[in-house]
């Protein structure tokens, strides 16, 4: 009996254990105002280097704002805005829409 409950006290931390590591290694996601856009073909050049970024799991570009989803254990929002100004577009410094 006293074993039995020592068994459910371990599973019960294991549980605990791993479920915090998910959440650690969660996807983040932010959205962040870009400036100087003007075509697909500008967007599409701004989302094809953020999705050559490692960490980043997936992009959504306007003419206005980019939505990235990333694993932040690998990136981070300042890493994806030095990508976003290296195409030649500004990344605009403002709220963010990180979870
Ligand atoms: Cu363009």
């Amino acid at each position: 009996m006293k074993s039995k409950s020592l068994v459910f006290a371990i599973a019960a931390v294991l549980v605990i254990a791993l479920t915090s590591i998910g959440a650690l290694a969660a996807t983040k996601k932010s959205t962040i105002r870009v400036e100087g856009m003007k075509c697909a073909k500008c967007s599409g050049s701004v989302e094809k280097a953020l999705k050559a970024t490692e960490g980043v799991e997936k992009v959504e570009v306007s003419l206005k704002e980019v939505v990235v989803e990333y694993d932040d254990q690998k990136t981070s929002e300042t890493k994806l805005r030095e990508v976003i100004n290296a195409t030649g577009f500004k990344a605009v410094e403002e709220k963010t829409g990180s979870q």
